[in-house]
């Protein structure tokens, strides 16, 4: 036996060393050294993973709810949430992003309210539900964008025969990690809404509603005035850049069009038309996006899992993801995202890779050459 295998007897300094983990842990505190999981990871780790819900599974279940479950103060909302399953049962599509189905049927109220997050809807079926905010009575119809900035009043009203469906999309996760979340019913079920409708709409400036790609600068913290986006115009200026730029893939981002900033401080909304046969080359982003397909069909390989989808059809990329997307028949896909943030705080970065996977190009706040989708 050498001298370096006998027990070492227990010193002073060994007794000192393990009452002071016995006092730190008693007045809470974590010695960094001691820490196994990992903090400062090389690469974003979300603990959202990449997912998706068919189009016929949200609608059966949205249609059941219809029929069993009725809206009233309390629930507020017959929604159905996205919960992301690498999200230990919280109801959040991803770490940041709320994504939902929401339907409304025949003549019903989803009483008004407001609170901090901010949220978008787009339409996905039937007729005839307005959302008032704040006032300003929004019709709705499929493939439009509606807005339901961050505390304005807003409540749901349906004047059809059939039921409609929509893609509720909210940044509670991010204010709720911010721990800014407040909520306040109104007095009445229903707000007083203004005539004619739309008045967002007839008041909006001359400028542009949407940018080609992506908002690159970070302009205002204020929310758009417009709050109604029209599917003729997304699908006229989708058109026109596809004819203008004859690219297999044409995206563009809703914007403010008084200050051309993204339309929700927290939230960036967009739609990527792509031509027949288009394919994009695998992209990794920071921040969360949730992708709803409006139109047509495809698939996406989202870290080498590959998610089939067509109309109707939900689906996830988390942060720092490796996506690229291909369809046969052509396709328009509807996102929200977190970028605004990201860009505002100098977190954004993009990575392009080619098809074995090998990185191509580089954005960081630094390097302003930039890729959409
Ligand atoms: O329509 O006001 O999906 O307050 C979640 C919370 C929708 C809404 C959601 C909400 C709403
Ligand atoms: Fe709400």
């Amino acid at each position: 036996m050498t001298l370096d295998e006998t027990p070492r007897a227990r010193t002073d300094e060994d007794d000192q060393l393990a009452s002071l983990y016995t006092d730190l842990a008693a007045v809470d505190l974590y010695p960094l050294w001691t820490i196994t999981r990992d903090l400062l990871t090389p690469t974003p780790r979300p603990r959202s993973v990449p997912w998706l819900w068919r189009a016929r599974v949200l609608t059966e279940l949205a249609e059941r709810a219809l029929r069993l479950v009725p809206v009233e103060r309390g629930g507020e909302r017959r929604v159905l949430s996205l919960g992301n399953p690498g999200l230990a049962g919280q109801p959040y599509a991803a770490g940041t992003l709320w994504g939902a189905i929401q339907c409304l049927g025949p003549g019903e109220t989803a009483p008004a309210h407001r609170h901090t997050p901010g949220a978008i809807r787009f339409i996905l079926s039937g007729d005839g539900v307005a959302t008032t905010v704040d006032g300003d009575v929004c019709d709705m119809h499929p493939g439009d964008l509606i807005l339901t900035p961050s505390w304005n009043w807003h409540d749901h009203s349906s004047t059809s025969d059939g039921p409609m469906l929509w893609f509720d999309g909210l940044d509670l996760p991010m204010i709720e990690a911010l721990d800014a979340v407040f909520f306040e019913p109104y007095p009445d079920v229903r707000q007083p809404g203004a005539e004619p409708h739309n008045r967002s709409e007839a008041e909006a400036g001359p400028g542009p509603r949407f940018v080609s790609g992506a908002v690159r600068d970070v302009l205002t913290a204020e929310h758009s005035p417009l709050l109604v986006y029209r599917w003729s115009d997304t699908d006229r200026e989708l058109s026109r850049l596809a004819a203008e730029s004859g690219a297999p893939l044409v995206s563009l981002e809703y914007v403010n069009p008084e200050t051309g900033a993204s339309v929700l401080p927290t939230m960036s909304c967009g739609m990527h038309r792509f031509v027949p046969g288009a394919k994009t080359l695998p992209v990794r982003r920071t921040g969360n996006s949730v992708f709803v397909v409006h139109r047509g069909s495809g698939w996406s390989v989202i870290d080498g899992q590959r998610f089939d989808w067509s109309a109707g059809d939900m689906f996830v990329v988390p942060s720092w993801a490796a996506v690229e997307h291909t369809s046969g028949e052509g396709a328009d896909l509807f996102s929200i995202s977190d970028t605004p943030v990201l860009r505002a705080l100098g977190l954004h970065r993009e990575l392009t890779l080619d098809a074995a996977q090998q990185v191509t190009g580089v954005f960081t706040p630094a390097n302003l050459d930039t890729v959409s989708v």
